[in-house]
């Protein structure tokens, strides 16, 4: 990391922050539909693990605004989305969990929790195939992975030594259900170990997260096969803007927001990187001014057409099987 880099990663917690309060401010309004999972509280984490994997494909959750922000789709593109319009990344018909851009290698987030990841491992065999040294991410919460999914997908990346690097992001709860209710362990790296090297990170560090997916992304690009990092953070909302995180107490989030990856990244960027306050400064209202455009431009855009109701459905030679 340098300067240059973790100043462009404050301005995207920042720009993460303000877009998903502004996303939730419209979805109040009426402006946004649909299922609308934000990542507060979860920045630090979301913004280093995509900078640190520049090159790569990526897989991501469906809690994905700020990792499609950070791998470089506009965030005005990814509000319309959230608005359901034309100029949204997805053509306005994915919504908040499907932010899809092949150009930038990001194939969004999917619905169905934990069925990316064998989508992920399907692209990594097709990528060591090819030849392809640059390497697969694929980022899932600790929910996912009590699914059998995940557990066929460590085992055919295991087996075939596939560069892919699972990321899990364990913020302890499943929608409301507590970690503890699911699963017999804290460490969900622990279902990992026996196919993989594991790492932990605390994913409230941005820093820490940047450096530990950099690392793995080094060793995969070697040729040593899959890994597995395990980060573990903590969301500030709900599940969703229509959960009232009532299963949470007062003492459990207070214990969770004193962690803020947007105070400590900034602490280093003063203390570490020796940026003024005029700096910061800046960082931040370009960030606001920007989520502030994001808005205007989604609510002034157009809806898509009916007929595109019918498009990327099937696949292209397969069209008329439509009509
Ligand atoms: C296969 C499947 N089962 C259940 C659900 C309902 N569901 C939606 S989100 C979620 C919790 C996922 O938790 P986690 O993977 O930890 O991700 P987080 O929300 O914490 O980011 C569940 C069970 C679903 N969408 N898909
Ligand atoms: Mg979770």
């Amino acid at each position: 990391m340098n300067k240059l880099i973790a100043q462009e990663m404050y301005y995207l917690m920042v720009l993460g922050r303000a877009f998903e309060y502004a996303a939730k401010e419209n979805y109040m309004k009426g402006n946004v539909s649909g299922f609308l999972h934000l990542d507060i509280g979860q920045e630090g984490f979301s913004v280093a693990a995509i900078k640190a994997f520049e090159k790569g494909d990526i897989f991501s959750t469906y809690r994905e605004h700020v990792m499609a922000m950070a791998r470089g789709i506009e965030p005005r593109a990814v509000m319309a989305e959230l608005f359901g319009k034309k100029t949204g990344v997805s053509g306005g018909k994915g919504g908040s969990m499907h932010l899809f851009e092949p150009s930038r290698c990001f194939y969004g987030g999917d619905a169905i929790v934990g069925g990316h990841i064998p989508n992920a491992v399907g692209c990594a065999y097709a990528r060591a195939l090819q030849g392809n040294e640059d390497g697969v991410m694929v980022i899932f919460g600790d929910g996912a992975t009590n699914g059998g999914a995940f557990f066929e997908s460590l085992n055919i990346a295991a087996t075939h030594k596939l560069p892919l690097l699972f990321l899990c992001e364990n913020n302890e709860y499943a929608i409301g259900t507590n970690i503890k209710r699911v699963a017999p362990f804290r460490e969900q790296a622990k279902k990992a170990e026996p196919y993989m090297l594991t790492y932990a990170v605390d994913g409230m560090d941005a820093q820490a997260v940047f450096e530990a997916v950099t690392q793995a992304r080094k060793e995969i690009e070697a040729g040593h096969g899959p890994i597995f990092i395990e980060a573990f953070t903590c969301r500030y909302e709900g599940h969703s803007v229509s959960d009232a995180n009532s299963y949470r107490s007062t003492q459990e989030m207070s214990h969770c927001k004193a962690k803020d990856p947007l105070q400590k990244f900034k602490k280093e960027l003063q203390e570490k990187w020796l940026c003024t306050e005029n700096e910061i400064q800046n960082i931040e209202t370009k960030a606001q001014k920007m989520v502030q455009e994001a808005v205007a431009y989604a609510e002034a855009s157009p809806e898509p057409e009916l007929e595109a109701l019918f498009e990327h459905i099937f696949y292209e030679e397969h069209k008329n099987v439509v009509s």
